[in-house]
């Protein structure tokens, strides 16, 4: 594992200002690696994943979503040290979990179109604009430009269009990602990129995208509802923070002036809105939102 210092941290933030993206290398233990890609091929047997057939999830591509739901195994990659402190500064401790997708790229997958991840809401500001995700994708097999690894245009998250748009290809550098299983790549979620094609005759390519949003966004996945409250109880306190369970800023998703956590656990997640970030002085009207 990468332990980041602050040297470090900087570095991969300058590379995302500039670049769109950065890479840990050798961000995540052998033995961390090793069970999540056990956990999935398992649960793909189990649970008869099949390619969904739609051109954004694939034709040879087995997809699962809501992880957390699925086995405990899952809940250290929202949190990793080597990736969480990176995001943390992107966006900011009030980011959420917005969603973590396994993604085992089959032989014969054909290139999935070219995306930003925050292209939604693309449609409703002026690109370039601040990161609306930030995705951390994660090597759990060698990502080769051959097996299906990612392909993305550097720098395209500062581009004022989307790759949609007709001709928008035609002049830009499309590079495969390569990376050792256990790194992770950490991009702005305006980055141009895609799930490559797999030209092998019988290499997957499993890799998990764990991706997170600013806290005022609609999460991509609904852990509320996606995740039964017993296993969600099991989970660290931060863990349930980057759920939602608390507020944004101290009032942002309160149920009736309560937040989400408080509703659903109890006192161990109480906070109520307005009251609580007026005492911290950190309150939205008269407080320092920053602090
Ligand atoms: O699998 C990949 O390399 C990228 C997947 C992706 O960008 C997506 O599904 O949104």
């Amino acid at each position: 594992m990468v332990t980041l210092a602050e040297p470090a941290i900087s570095d991969h933030l300058g590379r995302i200002d500039l670049d769109g993206y950065t890479i840990v290398e050798g961000a995540i233990e052998p033995e961390l690696v090793v069970g999540l890609r056990t956990a999935i091929r398992r649960l793909e047997r189990e649970l008869h994943v099949e390619p969904k057939g739609t051109s954004a999830e694939g034709h040879a591509t087995r997809r699962m979503y809501n992880l957390l739901a699925k086995d405990a195994a899952f809940q250290a990659m929202p949190l990793h040290e080597s990736v969480l402190p990176i995001v943390e500064r992107v966006l900011d401790r009030g980011c959420l979990l917005s969603g973590m997708t396994a993604i085992d790229i089959g032989p014969g997958e054909h290139e999935q179109p070219m995306h930003g991840d925050d292209i939604v809401m693309s449609r409703h500001l002026q690109r370039p604009h601040a990161p609306m995700m930030v995705t951390s994708m994660w090597a759990l097999d060698e990502f080769t430009a051959e097996n299906g690894g990612t392909r993305f245009v550097p720098g395209s998250h500062l581009f004022a269009r989307t790759p949609d748009e007709p001709g928008a290809l035609d002049d830009v550098e499309v590079r495969a990602l390569e990376m050792a299983a256990g790194s992770v790549m950490i991009f702005h979620g305006s980055l141009w990129h895609g799930g490559g094609a797999n030209t092998t005759p019988d290499v997957w390519r499993c890799g998990v995208n764990v991706q997170y949003c600013p806290g005022f966004v609609r999460q991509q996945q609904n852990p509320y509802l996606g995740i039964p409250h017993d296993v969600a109880a099991t989970f660290s306190d931060r863990l349930l923070e980057l759920l939602g369970y608390r507020l944004y800023k101290g009032i942002m998703g309160h149920v009736d002036g309560a937040s989400p956590g408080e509703v659903v656990f109890g006192a161990r997640m109480a906070e109520t809105a307005y009251r609580d970030s007026e005492q911290r002085g950190t309150a939205p009207m008269t407080g320092d939102l920053d602090r």
